[in-house]
């Protein structure tokens, strides 16, 4: 295995100097708290997706960059095979465990389910039945529910810690693709999105993220743009309501519906982007699929178990606990939101990568386009979520978008970087000056970001 394929190992000394403080600080935490010394830290950051929401798990193409905000944990093995988890932020409570023995709640996704997600899914790939026990404090700096990722920060930093402790090389690849899927220990149904770009970002560069097989490729962003994210103030934790899965449903019932309708085993073709591979058809064609296949208004679940020819208690059984109690089912506006958004995603790369005069009204275009389709089709956007991208607009950027999973969380503007400073002060005045709760501790609601470095290891 090449080692550009393995997650970095760095010397503490390469910690760049402007984090050297928050090290030093949480050895002494350690210290404090476990009366030894940190033997090395794992650092996670979160991403910002510029474009492609909600089609990761259809299985189609997205375009996020890593930021700067990131999940550390500093790290001690201990032989007693225990895992015991404290964090810097006094509302997570500390846990322990013993750490070949313990179950993931999905009722309560408290934030030792996600650690825990992370160690069982590289204990679970790599056969190991006596783990070393860990010692572990959490830091995190990026918002929580906020469609930046933390969750899968902490998934990821997690599993690299379970991997490090254990003396295993895995690729960072491998790390993703199984960091993806043990965060759906959770409960949630999510892509693969956010533990790629975890392990496969590289500073100064968003990634353009492909499926089945992963691959990222490099996407050269224009010039002269910089993006800025604005947090709506609001919040929305994905495990612990349903709409996020409800929309991974929508997204099958409308595939297989499609499936069948085209004479296709169509228990076997779970995801929109199978489907349109299985058909040999244009996105376009797809797009168009959808509107001879489905009628506007919303399908009852008789209406969806005539279509497939099963009968409720089948159509149950292919559902998820938290969506049993879904009764209306919106496949047009679901299925159209996919196609049209995996398109987007293949034209903004495009854009970016031939370098068009004109780029940035043309990339602007795009994620408005996208916002507007989020928020009509998906429903995954939010009164804060409309207010803030329409503030950013008139504040001069390019486009603005939701970002993430949505129903609450931040914003992504692209704005020239000449007119950062008079933007951010802009959309201060328009949105975040409204309100005190909105306008406290600003600066970590409406920054300028750049393409941040992958996860990385550091000895202490
Ligand atoms: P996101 O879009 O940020 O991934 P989710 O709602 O899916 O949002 O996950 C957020 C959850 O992740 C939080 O409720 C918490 O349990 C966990 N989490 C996020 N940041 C931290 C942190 N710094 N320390 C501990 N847990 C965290
Ligand atoms: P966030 O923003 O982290 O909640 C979620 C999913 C992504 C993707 C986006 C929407 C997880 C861990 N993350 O991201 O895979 O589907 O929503 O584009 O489920």
């Amino acid at each position: 295995m090449s080692t550009n394929t393995l997650v970095p190992v760095l010397e503490r000394n390469q910690i760049h100097a402007s984090m050297k403080e928050r090290y030093v600080d949480l050895t002494k935490k350690f210290e404090a708290h476990f009366g030894c010394k940190p033997v090395f830290f794992c650092r996670a950051p979160g991403r910002v997706n510029l474009i492609g929401e909600h089609i990761d798990y259809c299985g189609y193409s997205v375009l996020p960059m890593a930021i700067q905000q990131d999940i550390v944990m500093a790290v001690c093995p201990n032989q007693s095979q225990q895992l015991n988890l404290v964090n810097t932020n006094p509302t997570f409570k500390s846990f322990s465990t013993s750490i070949r023995n313990f179950t993931i709640s999905k009722e309560k996704p408290e934030w030792f389910n996600y650690v825990l997600c992370g160690l069982k899914g590289i204990a679970e790939f790599s056969k190991l039945d006596k783990p070393v026990g860990l010692s572990i404090l959490t830091d995190g700096t990026v918002p929580k529910s906020a469609g930046l990722s933390s969750s899968s920060a902490l998934v990821c930093c997690a599993g690299l810690t379970m991997m490090y402790a254990n003396d295993l090389n895995i690729s960072k690849l491998e790390l993703a693709d199984i960091c993806a899927k043990c965060e759906q220990y959770i409960g949630t149904e999510g892509g693969g999105m956010d533990q790629s770009i975890c392990f496969l970002a590289e500073a100064g560069k968003a990634k353009h993220i492909e499926f089945n097989p992963l691959r990222a490729t490099d996407v050269t962003l224009p010039s002269a743009v910089s993006f800025i994210i604005c947090n709506s103030c609001t919040e929305m934790n994905k495990a612990s309501t349903s709409h996020f899965n409800q929309r991974v449903v929508e997204d099958r019932l409308a595939c297989q519906i499609m499936a069948k309708s085209k004479n296709l085993d169509w228990k076997k073709v779970r995801r929109l982007g199978d489907l349109q591979v299985s058909l040999e058809c244009s996105i376009e064609g797809m797009l168009e699929l959808v509107d001879n296949t489905f009628k506007r208004t919303p399908y009852s679940k008789v209406e969806v178990c005539k279509l497939l020819d099963v009968s409720e208690q089948e159509l149950n059984a292919s559902l998820s606990d938290n969506t049993l109690h879904v009764q209306e089912f919106k496949l047009h506006d679901r299925a159209k939101h996919v196609f049209s958004e995996a398109s987007r995603v293949i034209q903004f790369k495009k854009i970016c990568n031939e370098a068009q005069d004109g780029c940035h009204k043309l990339l602007g275009d795009l994620m408005n386009q996208s916002h507007a389709s989020c928020r009509d089709l998906y429903e995954c956007s939010c009164p804060e979520l409309d207010e803030v991208t329409e503030a950013c607009r008139q504040a001069g950027a390019f486009g603005a978008r939701l970002t993430g999973a949505g129903w609450g969380g931040c914003a992504v503007a692209m704005v020239q970087t000449s007119d950062v400073p008079n933007f951010i002060q802009s959309v201060h005045s328009k949105f975040y000056s409204k309100d005190a709760k909105r306008e406290s501790n600003i600066d970590a609601k409406l920054f300028a970001t750049v393409p941040g470095r992958g996860a990385v290891v550091y000895k202490a």
